[in-house]
């Protein structure tokens, strides 16, 4: 137990805790069975953490300190026991416990489901801040909704995606979260503006014609070895009354109960697009429920704190995760201005000195924009204050650049090529103080590209803050052993500073060590390739080089470019007799949106890829592929660790930063990557030898688009291309049913290859090559991989929450 720790642990109070929770089950521990337990550990010591979270609360200098408030539509959290475990420092005391009671403590992790409350990269992001804020004890509350279904559950039918419901609560409550009842508000939607003549003067105020409750849940987010526990609150809609009295008295049964439903719909899903808009009316509802309710929040604790208003920018800084919280700035407003009668100047003076924006796409389809006619339909009263927020700003504009239209047009909030339509990222960049781009190269296209004209306008508005992932998830509970070995070495407060990793890189060449740190990469590929044969009934050779490709499925990210390069393999082990291949396993894990054809079309495709090599006598252990279905956060703390080469290859300028290529390096993986997003900071950290880099940069990219891309010209000049791409249009994959795969084909033909698949081909498999033969050398590959787990320490979200407190947020740490 480490000396910060608070509370001393009373292991037999605990017991009987434990033993409680179980009676509270309908079970005794000589019925209880492994879930039971599970629930039994998790309620048991989430009785601490919730008081802990209270105390926090209640702390007097935390409400004396500026906090950051971190508004995200997803939290993709992860388990949360084990993790939990980890920063109360009680791991090894609880796992004694456990095993007392005749259990293993990592079988009873296995019990927990995962809350999937997030897409991918942006919702996990949000859980690597929160862990980091609680960690540093700088005041932050996460606000997010409390979706009863997360992600879907993805399975395989003969190939092609499945998608079910994720009820992760089910059916017994998830044991770390607790309702607030105290802390309820309600949110108001469609209606109209009401016009109020006041003693000689009008105001104008909103009549919703339909209210939900927002119902908060809290999340305990535990900071390590920090005694500090923040809120992720989580905002459930529900119906205000279950029945419309008055309806209901009338003998309308049914139209009574449309509230109640209508409201039991509002946070019933995740939306699971990834750089994506979707569009929806209810995503907008969904959106403005999550910003209502957690301005109302905010706003309650800072006048409940005794706090002026008009000092809201001292105590309270807003970060809005993307424009998905975007409404969240004429809310504030709509409050200021009709709620406490504060003057447009003033009001507009508190706004923006407390919104900052993150931006995490460039991709024009992710941009996020809503009909006007919808919006004011729904939100009658912030359509107005949108409207008065943009003349406002296009006058500025004026005055700036007079005459020029150009720069009203590109500029306005509101686009009126076509069907007006608001656009929510300029509507950021206007009532924010600060605005992010998330790796340097990321920021860069977002000043030269995206905002040159709001660069010009607010020059130093737009910064960077490089991404950043979270130790202790992604390095000491995902894998112990080489967390256990860096101990040995350098000590225990690695976690908390990520930087003294650098001392590790003196071993790099030290025989031992290097022995010692591949037995362990064998060893996580051996839990691997358990999980394989117990789950999928594949049987994988350790020795082969574990090739990781887990991510979002995107043509961006070109899990198609890593297929066609599997083909390949596959074309030169059945027809060149003399081609010798470093046994090699090629795993891919990804989920696609449910509305994306060609995404599932890849899937598709790899899955079938997959069945012929795997059965393909001729192949022997030279090459597997294995399509890991269900990724997820628990699915990544597997594979990571596992790793030996790491896939990051979109093509350059898309991946805004990428954070699976820093948990994989941070694990001894080396990255075969493009010069994009956080992958050009990589290979800064680790230096040219140590990282695979290939293909077209961005200049590159725009070069060849300039000239003019022909796919074709690619396809006829590269024999093994060309092989590998005729073996989509025949049946090699689909014996007897030659065609099913041409839709991947087509993408990269018919319609141009918009991301220049073939044109980075080549140069991706001399990378692959020169892989191949690095890892023969096991003495050059083990100084390889040790230097990338001793050279990334910069990517400690740790050090990007320290980038925001300094440069953004203006927070100082309470400790406590
Ligand atoms: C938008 C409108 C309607 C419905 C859904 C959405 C939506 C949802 C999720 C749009 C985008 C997302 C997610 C984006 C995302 O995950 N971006 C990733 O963010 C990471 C963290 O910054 C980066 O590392 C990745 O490069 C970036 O792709």
């Amino acid at each position: 137990m480490t000396p910060k720790q608070q509370h001393a642990f009373d292991k037999s109070a605990f017991k009987a805790s434990m033993t409680q929770h179980l009676t509270q089950l309908g079970r005794t521990p000589e019925t209880a069975e492994m879930r039971d337990w599970y629930l039994a550990l998790g309620r048991a010591l989430a009785e601490h953490t919730t008081s802990d979270l209270v105390a926090t609360e209640n702390d007097l200098a935390i409400k004396q300190a500026k906090s950051v408030n971190y508004l995200s539509l997803e939290f993709l959290i992860g388990r949360l026991t084990g993790n939990n475990l980890i920063s109360m420092g009680l791991y090894d005391e609880i796992a004694a416990v456990v095993s007392e009671f005749g259990f293993g403590l990592t079988d009873l992790l296995e019990q927990e489901r995962d809350p999937s409350l997030g897409n991918g990269g942006l919702g996990r992001l949000a859980a690597c801040f929160m862990d980091s804020l609680a960690a540093q004890q700088y005041p932050a509350v996460g606000y997010g909704l409390h979706y009863e279904y997360g992600l879907f559950r993805q399975s395989f039918k003969d190939g092609a995606q499945q998608e079910a419901p994720d009820a992760w609560r089910e059916p017994e409550g998830y044991p770390w979260e607790v309702v607030r009842p105290d802390l309820a508000q309600t949110v108001g939607f469609y209606g109209h503006v009401a016009v109020i003549e006041e003693n000689g003067h009008t105001r104008r105020e909103w009549v919703p014609s339909l209210h939900i409750q927002a119902m908060p849940w809290d999340l305990p987010i535990v900071g390590y070895q920090s005694n500090t526990v923040y809120p992720l609150r989580l905002w459930e809609g529900r119906a205000l009354t279950p029945f419309a009295l008055d309806a209901f008295n009338d003998g309308d049964y049914t139209r009574a109960q449309q509230a109640a439903i209508d409201a039991g719909n509002l946070t019933k899903v995740l939306y699971p697009n990834d750089n994506h808009d979707a569009g929806k009316t209810l995503r907008l509802m969904q959106q403005y429920f999550h910003s209502a309710a957690s301005v109302g929040d905010i706003l309650r604790r800072h006048l409940d704190a005794g706090h002026p208003l008009a000092a809201l920018p001292d105590y309270e800084t807003i970060q809005l995760n993307d424009t998905h919280p975007t409404i969240a700035i004429p809310e504030l407003m709509r409050v200021l201005l009709d709620e406490h009668h504060l003057s447009w100047d003033d009001a507009w003076s508190i706004s923006s000195q407390t919104f900052a924006y993150t931006n995490h796409t460039l991709l024009p389809e992710a941009l996020e924009t809503w009909s006007e006619s919808l919006m004011a339909n729904l939100l009658p009263r912030h359509m107005e204050i949108i409207f008065e927020i943009n003349h406002r700003f296009l006058q500025d504009v004026a005055a700036k650049w007079p005459g020029d239209v150009r720069k009203q047009q590109v500029l306005s909030v509101i686009d009126d090529q076509g069907e007006r339509m608001v656009r929510m990222a300029n509507l950021c960049v206007i009532g924010s103080y600060a605005v992010n781009g998330v790796a340097a190269l990321h920021s860069e296209l977002v000043k030269r590209d995206l905002f040159p004209e709001f660069d010009a306008l607010y020059p130093g508005r737009i910064q960077n803050v490089t991404n950043g992932i979270t130790p202790r998830r992604w390095l000491k509970f995902c894998n112990p052993d080489l967390s256990a070995l860096i101990s040995e070495k350098i000590g225990d407060q690695w976690p908390a500073h990520l930087e003294q990793l650098e001392q590790i890189a003196q071993y790099a060449d030290d025989k031992a060590f290097q022995k010692a740190f591949m037995a362990v990469k064998k060893r996580n590929k051996q839990r691997l390739a358990d999980w394989v044969k117990t789950h999928l009934d594949i049987t994988l050779n350790t020795d082969a080089i574990f090739d990781v490709q887990i991510k979002r499925l995107h043509e961006y990210k070109r899990q198609h470019l890593n297929l066609l390069h599997v083909i390949s393999l596959y074309h030169r082990l059945i027809h060149e007799p003399n081609f010798d291949m470093t046994p090699r396993v090629v795993f891919f894990a990804a989920k696609a949106a449910p509305g994306y054809a060609l995404a599932k079309s890849i899937i598709f495709a790899i899955n079938k890829v997959a069945e012929t090599i795997n059965n393909d006598p001729r192949v022997g252990d030279k090459l597997k592929v294995v399509f890991i279905p269900d990724y997820r956060v628990s699915m990544a703390e597997i594979i990571i660790p596992a790793a030996d080469v790491s896939e990051q290859i979109s093509m350059a300028g898309k991946e805004a930063s990428g954070t699976g290529n820093m948990k994989m390096a941070l694990n001894g993986a080396l990255t075969i990557g493009t010069m994009d997003g956080a992958n050009v900071e990589i290979r800064e950290e680790v230096g040219d030898d140590n990282i695979y880099i290939f293909g077209l940069d961005v200049e590159g990219v725009n070069a060849l688009r300039e000239k003019g891309y022909h796919p074709d010209h690619e396809y006829h000049q590269q024999p093994l291309l060309k092989a590998s791409l005729d073996s989509l249009l025949d049946d090699t994959f689909t014996p007897g049913h030659p065609g099913l795969l041409r839709p991947v084909f087509d993408s990269v033909m018919a319609s141009g290859d918009p991301y220049l698949c073939l044109a980075d081909f080549a140069d991706y498999v001399r990378a692959h090559n020169q892989i191949d033969s690095d890892y023969r050398d096991s003495t050059l590959w083990a100084h390889k991989a040790i230097l990338n787990t001793a050279l990334v320490g910069k990517f400690s979200s740790d050090r990007s929450i320290r980038d925001y407190v300094t440069n953004i947020w203006q927070l100082k740490a309470v400790k406590r």
